[in-house]
């Protein structure tokens, strides 16, 4: 017996609530047409409709608020096979008026995916505002006089950015032949089912109807199509990956660290320090290691400090942060600034700082050298090649091979900075 697509059809919804109706009838037309549950990945955004995704068998994917289509729009680019799978988003209208511009994207290029919108007038999960798509003159915990501005219409605006199929439903009865056709699609398509929240949008609106609402708001119920709209591949060849041009560097020398180290890299803005430590990045790579690096500095990228975090493990790396560092290097006063409080909190490790710098406050060992000797600009290559020299965490020569595959051998006075080694 195939398995169906929801695990239990006792829902986590307050009774009455419409996205238990979707839910059902959204499952009931997948599996009528065909779909095992593996065949489906549900996008489920944030809201009370969201809280889905634990009852269902399907694929399942919780999003940010509003960002739900997106996410689905990424999993169909990422599809190797679409004829027998299908990407259903669902969307509450309060997160389709926080990431509308997702879903007119996903509409303009017609992907294959099926947004399933639970227009229930309010953002239910958060108390019952008003979202861009609450008809006037219903009322919310925001508009107690009834909302005073017209909703997005969100058929029309997806059916004018070339959506192949859109329709609007009440949420009342059996909805599932209507969830059929939009599933059936190939190309865009978009449900917007209309609903009240019976916690907020019943109690706030007594004695209102649905279709009432829905008509007097003029938001007419019915289907939209663009015949010939379809989603087309790029023409001609299909792209190369990029990650494919990321060139591979392969394991060169023995490996030198058996526990994790974290390293930070610092000085001043156009001093190298961003390079330097993405050659010890590579020379950690040569010799075996995984490695993180993360980069800071102002947006004003030309001035004040540059800082580099560098991770290097034995082991994969599943957190990049570092907030108190094992080792520190420190060129410019510049880096000294932007790092003196973490400096401050190392109880142990090492600090390698400029001779030039006062000293900071630190249970570190200090190391002092004259980076600066050999030019700002060489200070920060300076630096990683003495830390190399004097801890052996990651070896001179990796460093010197690491140079070599980025071509920038000739650029570094290397006999000037061996020379400053040595004195
Ligand atoms: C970017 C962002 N803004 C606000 C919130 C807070 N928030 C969480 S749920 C929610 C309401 C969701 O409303 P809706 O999308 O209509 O779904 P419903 O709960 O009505 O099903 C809000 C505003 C958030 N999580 N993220
Ligand atoms: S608060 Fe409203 S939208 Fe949320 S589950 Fe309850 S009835 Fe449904
Ligand atoms: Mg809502």
């Amino acid at each position: 017996m195939t398995q169906s697509m929801l695990k239990t059809q006792s829902l986590p919804y307050c009774k009455g609530c419409g996205h238990d109706l979707i839910a059902k009838h959204s499952t009931k037309a997948l599996e009528e047409l065909g779909f095992a549950p593996l065949d489906v990945i549900m996008v489920t955004d944030i809201g009370c409709h969201g809280i889905i995704d634990k009852c269902m068998n399907t694929h399942t994917v919780h999003g940010l608020h509003g960002r739900s289509a997106a996410l689905g729009a990424g999993i169909f680019f990422g599809l190797e096979e679409h004829d027998n799978k299908k990407v259903v988003v669902f969307i509450g209208d309060g997160g389709a008026t926080i990431g509308l511009q997702h879903i007119m994207e996903a509409a303009r290029l017609n992907l294959d995916i099926t947004v399933v919108v639970h227009n229930n007038f309010l953002y239910g999960m958060t108390g019952g505002q008003t979202s861009g798509l609450t008809p006037h003159g219903f009322r919310t915990t925001t508009s107690f006089q009834g909302n005073p501005f017209d909703g997005y219409d969100i058929c029309k605006l997806t059916h004018t950015a070339g959506a192949r199929y859109v329709s609007r439903v009440l949420g009342i009865g059996d909805i599932s032949a209507d969830m059929k056709k939009a599933f059936d699609q190939k190309g865009f398509s978009l449900v917007e089912v209309m609903e009240i929240c019976p916690s907020y949008g019943v109690k706030l609106n007594p004695k209102r109807k649905l279709k009432e609402i829905v008509e007097s708001a003029g938001k007419e119920v019915g289907e939209w199509v663009n015949e010939d709209a379809a989603f087309k591949q790029q023409q001609g060849e299909k792209v190369e990956n990029l990650l494919d041009k990321i060139p591979r560097v392969p394991m060169s020398f023995d490996r030198s660290l058996n526990t994790s180290k974290s390293l930070v890299l610092s000085g001043s803005a156009g001093e190298g320090v961003q390079l330097a430590a993405n050659l010890l990045a590579k020379a950690a790579m040569l010799t075996g290691l995984h490695v993180t690096q993360k980069g800071s500095y102002p947006v004003t990228v030309g001035v004040g400090f540059s800082t580099a975090e560098v991770n290097l493990s034995p082991e994969d790396i599943h957190f990049h942060g570092i907030s108190v560092p094992d080792m520190v290097l420190i060129t410019s006063q510049d880096g000294l600034n932007h790092n003196k409080s973490r400096i401050s909190q190392m109880t142990s490790g090492k600090l390698f700082i400029d001779s030039s710098l006062e000293l900071p406050e630190t249970g570190a060992e200090v190391i002092r050298h004259d980076f600066r000797g050999v030019g700002a600009r060489n200070a920060a290559i300076h630096a990683i090649l003495y830390f190399a020299k004097e801890t052996g965490l990651v070896t001179q020569e990796a460093i010197y091979k690491a140079l070599d595959l980025e071509g920038k051998s000739d650029k570094i006075p290397l006999d000037k900075i061996k020379k400053a080694m040595a004195g």
